[in-house]
C-alpha cells in the first residue's frame, strides 16, 4: 500500500533494487509483467489423448465383456451393457479416452484379466 503511492520513477529504482536482491527464478510479483513467450501456459502442449478400444469375438460371453466394463472402465452396468452390445453388433467400440500411460494399462488391464479367464478378448488403442 505505501509503495503505490511512491513516485513511478522511484518505484520502479525499488523493484529493479528488489528483484536484484532475490534468488534466481523467483516469480514476478507486485506490477511486474511476465513475458508473455515464456507462461507456462503457452509453452506446455496438452499430452495426446487415446481411445481405448475393445474388440468383438465369437467366444467371450457377454457378462464378463460388461464386467470389464464395471470394473476396468468404471461405467454403471447400464452404460457397461450399451458398449459390450455395441461392440457386439459393430466389431468395435470405445471403453475410454485416456493419456496414453492411463491407456496403456487399461489396454494390459482387459488383456491380463481376459487371458486370466481363457477368453480371446481383443483390446487396443488408437491416437483420439
Ligand atoms: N460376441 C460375444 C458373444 O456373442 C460378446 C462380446 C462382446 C465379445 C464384446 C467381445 O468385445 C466383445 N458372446
Amino acid at each position: 500500500m505505501v509503495l503505490v503511492s511512491v513516485m513511478p520513477p522511484l518505484l520502479s529504482q525499488l523493484q529493479v533494487q528488489l528483484q536484484a536482491s532475490l534468488p534466481p527464478n523467483t516469480p514476478p510479483h507486485w506490477g511486474q509483467q511476465q513475458d508473455t513467450a515464456t507462461k507456462p501456459r503457452e509453452r506446455l502442449k496438452k499430452p495426446p489423448l487415446y481411445r481405448v478400444l475393445l474388440l468383438n469375438d465369437d467366444f467371450t460371453p457377454m457378462d464378463f465383456v460388461v464386467d470389464i466394463l464395471e470394473t476396468i472402465f468404471r461405467k454403471d452396468h447400464e452404460e457397461a451393457t450399451i458398449v459390450m452390445l455395441h461392440v457386439h453388433n459393430h466389431g468395435v467400440g470405445v471403453c475410454g479416452i485416456y493419456s496414453c500411460e492411463v491407456a496403456e494399462s487399461k489396454v494390459q488391464q482387459v488383456l491380463d484379466y481376459a487371458h486370466a479367464f481363457g477368453h480371446p478378448l481383443r483390446c487396443t488403442m488408437e491416437r483420439a
